[in-house]
């Protein structure tokens, strides 16, 4: 009943069990602007490729789930104005419906967790919402990295979120949060937060022995690598504070699905196209350390005292 159509680069790399790497279409389709948007996926995709593994750019086409993307596909996708932003909730009916949809990094998880696929690199992922004391708003992406056995590659959370409150949620679902290369938990635009991160690894060998290590102990659920955005391209963190704060004025009242997108849309205005760019070279670096975990997994996963 569940159909799931793989491209022919990604079907191709399962049979081999080549390392893949998922990616999700909501920053496409409702993160950044048209044709930027297509311009950073192409990239991000090469990005992977060049770092020895297969991008697998997941959505809802049709009713049905693609993991992996042509090219045509991928194109067609980034220009689509109506397309639903699918997450955890939405998913089963949207495929129910025959919709066509860009998959948030919860349903990619839930997607790629069913297509084998243990790695994924995004941009950030969604949080704890500042004042979610009263509109209780907070994303479903934290849940399901306690649910679904993916290691998530982000610039950590989003600096609309409210950063404190999200780490405290992360814990007490059990989800590690690891810092790569650093101690302190990265805001998205900015290297550093201002918060310590609860764990750190520098290896890459490590974050795979301990995404393979979480099954073997029968844990559920996944692991966020935090990766700090390039010194070259962040954004400091007093430039990008101001922005924030006038964007959440501006979207005052813009509630529930709307809220990410319109804070984003927001921040891009207002920065004049900077926040845009730093966005891109974040989600590339991330997809880099993505493709290095994946190929560290594969070769790990060979050896069975630790896969078991
Ligand atoms: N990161 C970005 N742009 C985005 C998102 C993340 O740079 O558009 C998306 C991701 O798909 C994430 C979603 O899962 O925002 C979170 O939305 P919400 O807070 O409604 O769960
Ligand atoms: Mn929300």
């Amino acid at each position: 009943m569940l159909e799931m159509r793989y491209s022919t680069e990604v079907a191709k790399a399962r049979d081999a069990g080549a390392p893949i790497v998922a990616l999700e279409s909501t920053i496409i389709t409702h993160g950044m602007p048209y044709p930027q948007n297509l311009a950073m996926a192409q990239q991000v995709e090469d990005d992977i490729r060049q770092a020895g593994a297969t991008p697998a750019t997941i959505a809802v086409l049709g009713g049905t789930i693609h993991i992996g993307l042509e090219p045509a596909e991928l194109e067609r996708l980034a220009q689509t104005k109506g397309a639903l932003k699918l997450s955890r909730a939405d998913l089963a009916v949207a495929l129910a419906m025959g919709a066509t949809g860009a998959t948030t990094v919860a349903a990619t998880m839930i997607c790629a967790a069913r297509a084998g696929i243990a790695v994924f690199a995004t941009g950030g992922i969604g949080g704890v919402h500042r004042g979610a004391e009263l509109s209780f708003d907070i994303s479903a992406d934290l849940q399901e990295l306690a649910q679904s056995p993916v290691t998530v590659v982000a610039a950590g959370a989003k600096a609309i979120l409210d950063l404190p409150k999200t780490l405290e949620v992360l814990e007490t679902l059990g989800v590690p949060v690891i810092a790569y290369g650093q101690s302190g938990f990265p805001a998205f635009w900015s290297r550093e937060s201002g918060l310590p991160a609860p764990l750190r690894m520098d290896d890459v060998a490590d974050i795979a022995r301990a995404h393979l290590m979480r099954a073997a102990l029968g844990l559920p659920g996944g692991q966020l690598v935090a990766n700090p955005i390039p010194e070259a391209d962040e954004i400091p963190r007093a430039v990008i504070d101001g922005w924030i704060a006038q964007a959440l004025e501006d979207c005052a009242g813009v509630a529930a699905k709307e809220v990410t997108p319109r804070l984003l849309a927001r921040i891009y205005e207002l920065s004049g196209g900077a926040s845009l760019t730093a966005n891109i070279a974040l989600v590339r670096n991330n997809a880099r350390l993505g493709a290095q975990i994946a190929r560290a997994l594969v070769s790990q996963a060979a050896q069975p005292h630790i896969g078991g």
